[in-house]
């Protein structure tokens, strides 16, 4: 049996209510933090003032905290309980623990949102000491990452039963997978939640007068980075066992499959220096250890690469393309459930690129802290990871419903894409030049004094107000696209296209679910790689910062 029955069969009504709750926040989530994202682009134009004197750094923090915390974080949940449901079940008690999750990350998202709304908390997505924020906000962030770690262990607990009940057999892969992300979700957690309960919080309250910065950026960073391969994950979970359905493939390999993400947990997190390679009371040594480390982290995104290269190649062929890219061609341009996903691949070539360039340590120095990072990042999450998203909502949505994508929407989405891609490169090839040419990111618009160097940089953000401005339309589109495809949209039955394995597939080794084996040397390696230069860090820090508030000053 390959599965399509299965695919084909709608959640519960009481399942799909929770899944779609999440997917509710992800999209009020795209048009607030996309709003604020067009209004910086604005300002950085150097053309537009922001009315009733709001501040620059409420909106970029608006933005970073809304697009990069919440509505990942929020579609991500949503998506893994579902593929959960759809792959080992979902029992009345784990359902009510979804529940909980979702509604402690919606009060933090709201007391956190309205802080930084009322100009109490303009930190920034990274919230870096000294710069101080109202005691909201960190208790906000706390909510968030409470209820995130109740759907975690939910998830944990789904598998367990659904092992339990089928002893001895391989568990899918996508619960295997979901299973991962959580895994190292919660670990690398761990430290920013550490950071803001123990300094964060008593430091905003007033119980101590000084915060250890580096510490925080330490622990920060400890969670920053598989932060963002928690992003990525389930793109890739939807690029090994999504599009080849999509495409009337099989899966490439499962064993290969989970190799890739077994080795994405365990090098994630041992890497948080390579953002703080320019920071000093790190000893470079450790720097230069963790900088290996991030470059075994590129090894499974190159395996992934390979193994969808080759999933497309091997589905063609089988169809009869014998030519040699005449299996490309007859790839299915025109299913946005495909197209979108395909155009974040591509985007990760050069994304993956300048994460490399950003991981060499000679090369970070020169574009540490400039717009060129933006650029990165605009490629990688903000392309990669959302059209990959929206692929995935294409689908999810209407599988929730009870509706169809109808060939409309269809031809929408495909028009959103292509607005999202033109947009993007706009803006993300201004962004990277200008960092070249020494912009900084995380500023407002200066004249800098009237420094020569700054005139170079002008035309650059004029580019990104006009990428910017098409993104915003891009944005728009999404948002109409997913009121059609929840509310209004003909009724009928969208498929959950999983892929299945070869019928001649190899035996999937054993070893792949060891949770005790890979477990154990994820922490091994963290601790090889953080407990040395956390001890130095601790034992020669320079003194305590007290708070600063911007734009008032001293707290
Ligand atoms: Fe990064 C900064 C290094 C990946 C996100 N990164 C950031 C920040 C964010 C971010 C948000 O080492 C800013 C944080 C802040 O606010 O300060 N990054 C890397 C490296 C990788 C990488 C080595 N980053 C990502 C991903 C992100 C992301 C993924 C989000 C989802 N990044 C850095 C560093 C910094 C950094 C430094 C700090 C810089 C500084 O100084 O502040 C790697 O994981 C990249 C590996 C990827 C590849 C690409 C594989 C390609 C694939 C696609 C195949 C395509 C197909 C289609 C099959 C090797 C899988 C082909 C079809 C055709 C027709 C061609």
């Amino acid at each position: 049996m390959d599965g399509t029955e299965n695919n084909l069969r709608l959640f519960p009504k009481k399942d799909a209510r929770l899944y779609m709750s999440f997917m509710y926040v992800t999209f009020v989530s795209l048009l607030v933090g996309g709003l604020m994202g067009l209004l910086q682009t604005f300002v950085r134009s150097g053309r537009f003032t922001l009315p009733f004197n709001i501040n620059y750094y409420t909106i970029l923090t608006v933005h970073g905290v809304i697009l990069g915390l919440v509505l990942t974080t929020f579609f991500i949940l949503g998506f893994q309980f579902a593929l959960m449901g759809k792959t080992v079940g979902i029992t009345d008690k784990q359902r009510n623990a979804g529940w909980v999750s979702f509604w402690m990350m919606l009060v933090g998202t709201v007391m956190a949102a309205v802080t930084i709304l009322v100009g109490q908390a303009n930190v920034l997505y990274t919230f870096y000491a000294p710069l101080a924020a109202h005691p909201a906000f960190y208790f906000g962030l706390a909510f968030v990452i409470i209820g995130s770690w109740i759907g975690a262990f939910t998830n944990f607990r789904q598998l367990y039963v659904w092992k339990k009940a089928h002893k001895g057999e391989k568990s899918p892969l996508l619960a295997f997978m979901v299973v991962i992300n959580m895994l190292m979700w919660v670990i690398a957690s761990l430290g920013v939640a550490t950071s803001v309960v123990i300094q964060f919080i008593p430091w905003s309250l007033g119980y101590t007068e000084t915060i250890n910065v580096l510490v925080s950026r330490t622990l920060f960073w400890y969670f920053g980075h598989p932060l963002v391969y928690f992003w990525l994950l389930p793109a890739y979970m939807a690029w090994y066992a999504i599009i080849p359905k999509i495409i009337g493939g099989k899966l490439f390999s499962d064993s290969l499959a989970r190799l890739a993400f077994i080795l994405l947990l365990m090098f994630s997190i041992p890497v948080g220096f390579h953002h703080q390679l320019t920071e000093p009371g790190i000893d470079p040594t450790w720097k230069f250890i963790q900088v290996v480390l991030t470059m075994m982290v590129v090894i499974p995104s190159l395996m992934t690469a390979f193994s969808i290269f080759a999933t497309f190649e091997i589905t063609g062929r089988k169809k009869g393309f014998s030519s040699l890219f005449g299996w490309f061609k007859k790839l299915p341009w025109g299913d946005v459930r495909f197209f979108a996903p395909f155009v974040g691949m591509v985007a990760f070539i050069p994304g993956g690129i300048g994460g490399i360039i950003n991981a060499s340590h000679q090369m970070n120095a020169l574009v540490h802290n400039t717009i060129w990072i933006t650029g990165h990042f605009h490629l990688t999450v903000a392309t990669t990871v959302i059209l990959t998203y929206f692929g995935i909502a294409y689908w999810l949505v209407p599988h929730l419903t009870g509706r169809r994508l109808t060939k409309q929407l269809n031809k929408l989405g495909i028009i959103q894409t292509i607005i999202w891609t033109v947009g993007m490169t706009i803006m993300s090839t201004a962004m990277h030049i200008q960092g070249l040419l020494g912009g900084p990111r995380r500023s407002a618009y200066s004249e800098y004094a009237g420094g020569a160097q700054v005139d170079t940089w002008i035309g650059y953000q004029l580019a990104q107000a006009v990428g910017g401005t098409i993104l915003f339309i891009g944005i728009l589109l999404m948002t109409y696209i997913f009121i059609k495809l929840t509310f209004f949209s003909p009724r009928g039955v969208e498929e959950f296209p999983i892929a299945a394995e070869d019928e001649d597939a190899q035996v999937t080794p054993k070893i792949l679910e060891n949770w005790y084996l890979w477990v154990g040397i994820t922490i091994a390696l963290i601790a090889f790689a953080y407990t040395i230069p956390m001890i130095d860090i601790i034992k020669h820090s320079p003194p305590g910062s007290i708070p600063f508030k911007w734009p008032i000053g001293r707290m």
